[in-house]
């Protein structure tokens, strides 16, 4: 059964980069997912089409009203329910959620029907969110202009995880994540490029020391960049070995 994905936005345009674009727009086109736009724009009933109001309390910009909202999430949650999703998983995305990992895309994945909710403005009446929201994740430890962004990213990194979205190569390439390290460096033709030549383990042709290299590769560049993410993994003897063994001349930025 195909994922069933309702989204809440006053933008609804701006999803089309990710409905009709790349390995994700593929994946809507082929029925591996559904993705219904709701406005809530659509759900209010004064002359003015009014979603937002001052805060209570004072200080600067504007809040999105509770009942346009929950008009809106109720007409996705009936859409759900009409394609056989009892109880779909509601997510609200703010910078004051929970981090969005591969672990937690990896469990999205396995929900039949998800509602995401953007904000805009200075943030959604906390009522709204405390009686509709199951879960709030963010995509990192910055302020965007609205919520819509960071609900793309959450609907591009699901789609890629479902069965058959990605081929066998695609799926096997993407073990480099899985694996808990960032990736190795990557290079295709010309062998030389403006003087700079292809490491020569790459054109060597032996795939023991090829996949020797990259593991490398991807345990210096996540060392350097992402030490959390080594300490959270920890290292095997050999993958401790295989950093030992390098010097500190030649590697990754
Ligand atoms: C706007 C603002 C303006 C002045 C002072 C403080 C302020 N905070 C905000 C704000 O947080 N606005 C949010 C915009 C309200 C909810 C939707 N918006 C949002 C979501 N921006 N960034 C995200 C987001 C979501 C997930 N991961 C990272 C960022």
């Amino acid at each position: 059964m195909a994922l069933q994905i309702d989204a809440v936005t006053l933008f609804p345009q701006m999803f089309a980069a990710v409905s009709e674009c790349g390995i994700s727009g593929r994946a809507f086109a082929r029925g591996h997912a559904e993705l219904q736009l709701w406005n809530p724009r659509d759900f209010t009933a004064d002359n003015h089409r009014t979603t937002d109001d001052r805060p209570y309390g004072g200080g600067p910009g504007m809040v999105m009203l509770a009942e346009p909202l929950a008009a809106a999430l109720d007409a996705a949650q009936q859409r759900q329910q009409q394609k056989g999703v009892a109880r779909p998983h509601r997510i609200y995305l703010s910078p004051q959620g929970r981090p969005l990992d591969h672990a937690r895309v990896m469990r999205l994945a396995e929900q039949p029907g998800l509602i995401l909710l953007a904000g805009r403005y200075e943030g959604v009446d906390q009522r709204l969110l405390d009686e509709y929201i199951d879960e709030t994740i963010s995509i990192g430890d910055y302020v965007l202009s609205g919520g819509e962004l960071a609900a793309m990213v959450v609907i591009d990194a699901i789609i890629r995880q479902l069965p058959g979205v990605l081929g066998d190569a695609g799926s096997a390439q993407q073990d480099s994540f899985v694996n808990g390290l960032l990736d190795y460096p990557h290079y295709t033709r010309p062998e030389v490029y403006r003087g700079v030549t292809v490491p020569s383990v790459l054109t060597g042709g032996n795939h023991a020391l090829i996949q020797r290299w990259r593991l490398q590769q991807s345990l210096l560049l996540t060392r350097k960049h992402r030490p959390d993410l080594l300490a959270k993994r920890g290292m095997s003897a050999a993958e401790t070995h295989l950093l030992a063994e390098c010097r500190q001349d030649n590697q990754p930025d």
